[in-house]
């Protein structure tokens, strides 16, 4: 057998309230990459590292699609994930010796909603959330979730719901600052693209994500800044950030008295591309804009490795994918030419024994936004 190592981490970080979807989402995303369906047409497996945890997950969906059972609000627990994305054959795509596969590496983080609305019961409590939301802090990027059923309840008002909800996630953050902060030092790693998704966007069918967009900025703007203005305060270099600027329709399933469908989903197959790709897109902007190159500049050009690979290895693509790199050259090539000789020899040089598979996904993955942005499920930052 292959063995693989891990090109790139990707942490996911999902804040949502009590009942918002979240355990749904996770378990819908798993489940869906086992059916057979999916791996009839997708280029990679999604593979739990550890087995029990993936069988709890498809567990909890095939409750759902069997006998439309839904997993149980998660209490006090918060337990970490972590998936392989793992390659199969691409016509194209060089092959490579064995043991010298990388994997795309995913940690989705499951944990109790309630933490946003209650206090902790206790220190063993109160230390669990801290270590939760500094791993969750670590992602590249985040996603907000608005519960589309809450936007149903209160009707005609929802900007008591969103301003609730938006004031709750500031809140959340800042009771943790002091402790997430070691010595009050903004953070250098740090979701820097914060996505608001419309969870259970079933219930509303005749939303796209532009009246979404729209929802949000008209009843909740003040309060979307106010916890922009609270990230800002966690993160080293606050111009490299994106907060609300993208926002993504997700739906887990379509939910009918005593059935649930899990087949019909929305934006589910958005999260790994928006996970992967928003950060990097995004990142050649920042650093563009940085004149130094600093700490944080660093560790953004760090974030962007893959895609520069892409560039510098001349891999052979199959011909679709060359749209994709076509896109991005312009702004790479620009970027190409601020980097040292030094800098992109590194990147040459570990590009000849890695990352082609990588980059081959990642170019997918680009194509996948565009196709979600065309369904109006996905809308992306003009910045
Ligand atoms: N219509 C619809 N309902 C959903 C969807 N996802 C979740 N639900 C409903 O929302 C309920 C709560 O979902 P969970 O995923 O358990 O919520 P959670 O965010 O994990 O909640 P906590 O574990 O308490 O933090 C489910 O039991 C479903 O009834 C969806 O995509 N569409
Ligand atoms: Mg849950």
């Amino acid at each position: 057998m292959e063995q693989s190592k891990v090109a790139r981490e990707q942490q996911i970080a999902v804040f949502g309230e009590s009942g918002s979807g979240k355990t749904v989402l996770l378990s819908s995303f798993y489940g869906g990459a086992q059916e057979p369906e999916f791996q009839k047409t997708s280029l990679f497996d999604v593979v739990a590292d550890d087995t029990s945890d993936g069988n709890r997950l498809h567990q909890n969906y095939l409750g759902m699609k069997k006998t439309a059972s839904l997993p149980m609000s998660n209490q006090l627990k918060s337990t970490s994930y972590s998936f392989s994305i793992k390659r199969r054959k691409v016509p194209g795509a060089r092959t490579k010796k064995a043991k010298q596969v990388e994997d795309l590496r995913l940690i989705w983080h499951d944990y109790p909603g309630q933490w946003f609305e209650q206090d902790p019961n206790g220190p063993v409590e109160a230390a669990r959330r801290v270590e939760t939301f500094r791993s969750l802090l670590t992602s590249d990027v985040a996603f907000l979730l608005v519960d589309a059923q809450r936007l149903l309840d209160n009707s005609g008002e929802e900007e008591r719901y969103l301003k609730a909800l938006f004031t709750n996630f500031k809140n959340g953050l800042l009771k943790l600052q002091n402790e997430l902060l070691a010595g009050g030092k903004p953070l250098v790693t740090f979701p820097r693209v914060w996505v608001v998704a419309l969870s259970k966007s079933d219930l509303l069918p005749d939303f796209d994500v532009a009246g979404f967009r729209d929802l949000i900025v008209e009843k909740a703007a003040g309060e979307l800044s106010e916890l922009r203005a609270v990230i800002s305060q966690f993160v080293m270099a606050p111009d490299a950030l994106s907060v609300g600027e993208d926002f993504v329709l997700l739906s887990s399933a379509k939910f009918e008295p005593g059935k649930i469908e899990v087949t019909k989903r929305i934006g589910l197959n958005l999260i790994l591309p928006i996970a992967a790709m928003l950060p990097l897109s995004r990142a050649i902007g920042w650093i563009l804009a940085m004149k130094k190159s600093g700490e944080v500049a660093q560790y953004l050009l760090s974030t962007i490795t893959p895609l520069v690979l892409l560039i510098t290895t001349k891999i052979p693509l199959p011909s679709p994918l060359k749209v994709v790199v076509a896109i991005f050259s312009p702004s790479l090539s620009d970027f190409m030419k601020k980097l040292t000789n030094e800098k992109i020899d590194v990147f040459n040089r570990n590009a000849k024994d890695k990352h082609d598979y990588v980059s081959i996904m990642l170019t997918n993955f680009g194509l996948d936004l565009d196709k979600g942005e065309k369904d109006q499920v996905l809308l992306r930052s003009l910045k």
